[in-house]
């Protein structure tokens, strides 16, 4: 049996305020070729497969007609709800989802329950462990102390009490989790409300395989215990990261082997620094215009405009820094003690130097005192 592991799609999701849903369509549709070329049987969802709790009509849209195109190879899919999903909302029409082939495990009750499919060998269980919020997980598992691991560690007693009834059974787990060892990036959401977040990776032991959602950046913690990563970059921290999916086969003695395929990167992310002019006009950079763009401008005056002026040559700059060079600590103040004992004329013309490096001069200072004095009088009339 081949399974294809992958996770966090994060469908709907932005990237500094654009819209990634045709990147997200074109990648994911890129996988469904995956499944149909690789004769894969099964594939594993392991958490947040939307962004939000309630995605949009066109990330639900969009999610569709990508199991579609998996489901139209032949393949299964099993898919777990991680700390973005909403369980109750993915699972909604389960029953009727699984008669087709799609298995949405979203219950806790149901977390011993497994998808059993069956090969040459035998039947290959599939637990799909939906993501334990520690503190109202903890409840409804029984289970006394705090933390993630304590209620991932209930669960997988009770995946391995079901799995002993199954004697010859192999087994595979999905599982949502920060397991120690991993390396984040900056686009995960943080699992430490309740307690810590860190799982150690023995809580996983008795199965052949464990499908491990949550850290964004593809990692092996051992030959079974591997995450597969977001199929796309959803931070600058991920410019390093090359986007993937498992491919995993079990024979009959448990797990085969696991191979790795890349996925197509629909925008590179770069980041560059320098000069205002010098990013405008260096022939260096012309491969970063269709690039994501995060860009540092060291210039030493807070040039005008920048934003728009960047996009003109680079219409994917989507996130602007000003560090410059040699730069004073002063822009570092913190925002109490720059407005402390100033009145609202000397904050705005401090802010105008912080800006730009050099004072107001007496023409914009009058100016500036005008500008207050209208909105006093707007207030007022208000
Ligand atoms: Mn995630």
């Amino acid at each position: 049996m081949r399974l294809l592991h992958t996770s966090d799609w994060h469908v709907g999701r932005t990237f500094h305020g654009r819209d990634l849903l045709r990147e997200q369509e074109e990648v994911l549709t890129h996988l469904a070729e995956v499944v149909a070329a690789e004769r894969v049987d099964v594939v594993l969802v392991a958490g947040d497969l939307y962004d939000r709790a309630v995605p949009s009509g066109e990330a639900v849209q969009t999610c569709h007609r990508v199991l579609r195109a998996i489901g139209e190879t032949g393949a299964r899919i099993v898919i777990t709800p991680g700390n973005h999903d909403s369980a109750p909302r993915l699972g909604a029409y389960a029953e009727f989802a699984a008669a087709g082939g799609l298995h949405l495990r979203t219950r806790i009750s149901g977390l011993d329950e497994p998808v059993v499919l069956t090969d040459e060998h035998g039947p290959v269980a599939i637990y799909g462990i939906p993501y334990l919020e520690p503190d109202p997980a903890r409840q409804r598992l029984g289970v006394e102390e705090r933390g993630h691991a304590a209620v991932l560690g209930e669960a997988m007693r009770r995946v391995r009490a079901d799995l002993a009834a199954r004697p010859g059974a192999r087994s595979v787990v999905l599982a949502h989790a920060f397991v120690t060892g991993g390396a984040a990036s900056e686009s995960e959401r943080t699992i430490s409300v309740g307690g810590v977040e860190h799982v150690p990776g023995s809580v996983f032991d008795g199965v052949d395989y464990v499908a491990l959602g949550h850290l964004h950046g593809p990692q092996v913690l051992a030959e079974h215990l591997r995450y597969s990563g977001s199929p796309l970059a959803y931070s600058f921290s991920e410019v390093g990261h090359r986007k993937s999916v498992w491919l995993v086969d079990m024979d009959a003695d448990g797990l085969a082997g696991v191979e790795r395929r890349e996925l197509p990167v629909p925008r590179p992310l770069a980041t560059v620094s320098g000069r205002l002019d010098d990013l405008l006009a260096d022939p260096r950079h012309a491969e970063l215009t269709d690039h994501f763009l995060s860009v540092v401008l060291t210039d030493q005056v807070r040039p005008l405009d920048a934003m728009r002026r960047l996009q003109e040559r680079f219409p994917h700059a989507v996130h602007l820094e000003w560090r410059p060079e040699g730069g004073r600590e002063a822009a570092q103040l913190r925002y109490a003690q720059v407005v402390r004992n100033r009145d609202d004329h000397e904050v705005a013309c401090h802010f105008v130097e912080d800006c730009r490096n050099s004072e107001p001069n007496e023409g914009e200072r009058a100016l500036l005192k005008e500008a207050l004095a209208a909105v006093r009088r707007a207030e007022v009339q208000a």
